[in-house]
């Protein structure tokens, strides 16, 4: 089965799953109508679902079965779906295409997607917390502990943060590693130890997946740096050249695009060597830092 099958595979579960979470009450306790409009214009019929693929494929590895992390897995889509509405509103980048489709903002208005961002924010906790997302309060209380270190104020709202003090400065390539391993790093790297979390993984193991998902977190945006620099606006479904020419501070504009590709190879195979202890059990992990590497959109 090739990656891209088995990658949309458990897309169309997740897709599934988050369609359910995003239904609804009816009747006085039902949401109001616009707000879950938009929440769901936000979270349904596009993306990759990488974090979820990630959750899903190291839980797998620890004996869980796909079914039983697609609650996990809901939860940090939806965290991700919040991230890139905010992300794109004019405070932040300013953005009017993401996914191949207008920005929520622009498809509905600034406080509905500010809204809608917090809602889908909130949400993901509210998943975290349900008995259905696994039977031990003891694992769903880790569970949640992990996403909101991932996507707080010490990881990804801290690394956003880093990212908007930069601009018009000049930051040192350390600076931009530590900023981009906040901004996008911790989420992927925490959705592959929520894997190891849900399967109740071994220090050992579960401090190899960590080693995974932290290198093809940078993988993943350093790709998407390369990305801005040659990629084709149509084929990312987001305006391409936009960080490159805002002069935003990215490895590919600190080391150049050869320097940068070269860093990306070592960051794969670091991925890869991270999953040894697993041998070919860790098969489609293998092939998503491949693909995180190697991506044209
Ligand atoms: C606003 C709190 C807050 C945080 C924003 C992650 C982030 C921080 C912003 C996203 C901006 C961005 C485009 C970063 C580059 C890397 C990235 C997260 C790309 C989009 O992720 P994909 O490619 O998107 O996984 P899909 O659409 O496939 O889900």
């Amino acid at each position: 089965m090739t990656f891209a099958l088995k990658i949309s595979i458990v897309a169309a579960l997740v897709e599934q799953r988050l369609a359910e979470h995003l239904s609804g009450a009816r009747g006085p306790s039902a949401p109001p109508e616009r707000l879950a409009e938009a929440m769901r214009y936000a979270a349904l019929g596009a993306g990759k679902r990488l974090r979820p693929f990630l959750l899903v494929e190291s839980a797998n590895l620890f004996g869980v079965r796909t079914e039983a992390a697609l609650d996990a897995a809901a939860a940090f889509e939806f965290i991700h779906c919040y991230s890139l509405v905010h992300d794109d509103l004019p405070a932040m980048d300013d953005d009017e295409l993401r996914r191949g489709r207008p920005t929520v903002h622009i498809a509905f208005n600034e406080a509905t997607a500010i809204l809608a961002g917090d809602a889908l924010l909130t949400l993901a906790f509210e998943i975290m917390a349900r008995p259905q997302t696994h039977a031990d309060p003891a694992i769903r209380c880790e569970l949640a502990g992990a996403l909101a270190r991932a996507a707080g104020w010490r990881g990804m709202v801290g690394g956003q943060a880093l990212d908007l003090e930069a601009e018009g400065r000049r930051l040192t390539a350390e600076e931009i590693r530590h900023m981009q391993l906040l901004k996008t790093g911790a989420l992927i790297r925490t959705s592959c130890e929520a894997g190891a979390i849900l399967g109740g993984a071994e220090k050992d193991e579960r401090a190899a997946i960590v080693t995974y998902g932290q290198k093809i977190g940078q993988a993943f945006q350093l790709a998407d740096d390369l990305l801005d620099t040659e990629g084709d606006t149509k084929k990312l479904g987001k305006k391409a050249q936009k960080d490159s020419q805002a002069g935003k501070a990215t490895l590919v504009a600190s080391f150049g695009v050869e320097n940068a590709r070269r860093y990306l190879k070592d960051l794969e195979e670091d991925a890869v060597n991270a999953l040894e202890p697993f041998g070919s059990r860790a098969a489609a992990l293998i092939e998503a830092a491949h693909f995180v590497a190697n991506r044209e959109y």
